[in-house]
């Protein structure tokens, strides 16, 4: 899986290229990263990428050309393979979930193209056609920390990414209706007079799975009971003894 990845500040990625799970797949050549500066397209003398909005109103806009230059250079690279999809990132963007995720992941390459200031040119959206992405409802100085949102839920759906003992079909929001993580305990048994379940540590695996079913139900039911189908969901939650 190839991901090239068109911003302003490609040094925000560096520390994430080289300290997390993704660094991994990388060393294994499971996935890479490609970093474009969108100032190094720029043809003006101040290297502006840039510039006022007409009609007025605060901040900046990214102008067109280094903007449209940069993604036709990149798409058009023929060491990789095709031009890949071509995601925009923009809190106007269609929300992304799980199931968008694992479409994403069906692409042998990703474009991610990062905004900053007040947003794009509009006629970069017109003439690239991008799908614009937005990772929730709140509003981010940039798109640089959504485009790594993006590659880290994308890459460990990779085959061979995840260990073996892992499985991210098993994962939350892996399908409609499932239910949150259940709680989980390390050593030591008590700390701080919080004793671990004794059904945790009974070695009973049964009865531990009927524990964890049953806490990721209340868990669900009270956090988050918009993740359950309509019928399933009480109307009057149980008190909380979940954690
Ligand atoms: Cl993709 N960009 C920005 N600037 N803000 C956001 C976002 C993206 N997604 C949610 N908020």
């Amino acid at each position: 899986m190839r991901f090239d990845v068109l911003t302003l500040f490609p040094e925000i990625f560096s520390g994430y290229l080289t300290q997390s799970l993704l660094k991994l797949a990388i060393d294994r050549d499971l996935a890479s990263v490609h970093l474009h500066n969108l100032r190094d397209y720029s043809k003006g003398k101040h290297k502006e990428v840039d510039d006022r909005p007409f009609g007025g109103g605060p901040g900046m806009l990214l102008k067109p050309e280094p903007t449209i230059d940069c993604v036709e250079a990149v798409q058009a690279d023929p060491s990789a393979g095709g031009p890949g999809r071509l995601l925009m990132l923009t809190p106007q963007g269609r929300r992304l979930d799980q199931p968008y995720v694992e479409d994403l992941a069906q692409s042998p390459r990703l474009l991610l193209l990062c905004g900053r200031y007040e947003g794009f040119d509009q006629r970069i959206t017109d003439l690239l056609q991008p799908e614009e992405v937005s990772i929730g409802d709140y509003v981010l100085n940039g798109g640089e920390v959504a485009a790594m949102t993006i590659i880290d839920a994308v890459v460990r759906l990779e085959p061979g990414v995840l260990g073996d003992e892992t499985s991210s079909q098993e994962d939350t929001f892996s399908r409609a209706g499932r239910n949150l993580e259940y709680a989980q305990y390390t050593r030591p048994r008590e700390y701080r007079g919080l004793a671990v379940p004794e059904v945790l540590l009974s070695g009973d695996h049964e009865a531990i799975a009927r524990w964890r079913e049953q806490n990721a139900a209340e868990r669900t039911q009270q956090r988050r009971a918009d993740l359950l189908p309509a019928a399933s969901r009480s109307d009057q939650p149980a008190a909380d003894t979940t954690n």
